[in-house]
């Protein structure tokens, strides 16, 4: 009797799990448009592959920060996971984010602000409402030098999507950001991190020269 009732919990676990389908991410992968087909959200599967990227950084006047970042993504439905190091900074936080401009023009102000295509406030990495280049903080050991792994399950490294970030500008800044939790307004547009010290405009990664 028990036999029969094992049987039949792990056919309708089966069947539920089926229909259930691939696993979905929290976050919203596309600029809110309800008439999105298909059952990936934002996404067509069958659409072109995530190109990864690079992106070097070049210090603004009066800074030495340096460094180098990759970004790569997986497969259309994967996180964009973002490598690499940079030099020359204050020991401690500073705020890393992708603005919205392809730019690096006057000491960086010419990226523009952070990069929001669903215009929200800014925020945390982790939470639900942020901008979609909130990536937070890097963290400076002694010798000023940041390693960085960030896996950033919101935006997107796929050409022609609206969170693709392939273009667009990474600065690094002179301050911590404070991750939209401060009390004054500016807390929710940059995080009050203050000076850009480094920028650059992320590139498709060539692998040969
Ligand atoms: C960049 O910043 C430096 C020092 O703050 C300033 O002298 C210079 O005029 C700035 N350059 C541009 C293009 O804004
Ligand atoms: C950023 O790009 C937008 C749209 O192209 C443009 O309107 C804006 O002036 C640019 N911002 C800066 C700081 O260059
Ligand atoms: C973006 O949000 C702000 C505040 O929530 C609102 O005032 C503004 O109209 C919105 N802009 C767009 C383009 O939806
Ligand atoms: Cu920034
Ligand atoms: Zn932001």
């Amino acid at each position: 009797m028990n036999l029969i009732w094992v049987c039949l919990f792990a056919v309708v676990g089966v069947t539920y799990g089926a229909r259930r389908g691939p696993r979905q991410l929290y976050y919203p992968r596309v600029a809110y448009s309800p008439q999105l087909p298909g059952p990936y959200p934002g996404i067509n599967p069958y659409a072109a592959l995530p190109v990864p990227g690079f992106c070097k950084l070049v210090s603004a006047s009066g800074s030495q920060v340096t460094g180098e970042i990759y970004l790569q993504q997986r497969g259309p439905l994967a996180p964009v996971e973002i490598t690499g190091m940079v030099f020359g900074l204050t020991p401690g936080l500073h705020g890393f984010h992708i603005h919205q401009n392809g730019s690096v023009a006057d000491n960086c102000s010419g990226a523009g602000p952070h990069f929001n295509p669903n215009n929200q406030t800014h925020g945390a990495p982790n939470a639900m409402i942020r901008h979609a280049g909130d990536f937070g903080n890097i963290i400076a050991d002694p010798y000023g030098i940041a390693p960085l792994r960030i896996i950033d399950p919101y935006v997107t490294l796929i050409t022609g999507n609206p969170l693709s970030v392939l273009g667009r500008a990474i600065v690094v800044h002179e301050k911590e950001d404070d991750l939209g939790k401060g009390e004054d307004e500016e807390s929710k547009k940059t995080g009050n991190a203050g000076k850009r010290l480094a920028c650059c405009v992320i590139e498709p990664l060539k692998f040969y020269a």
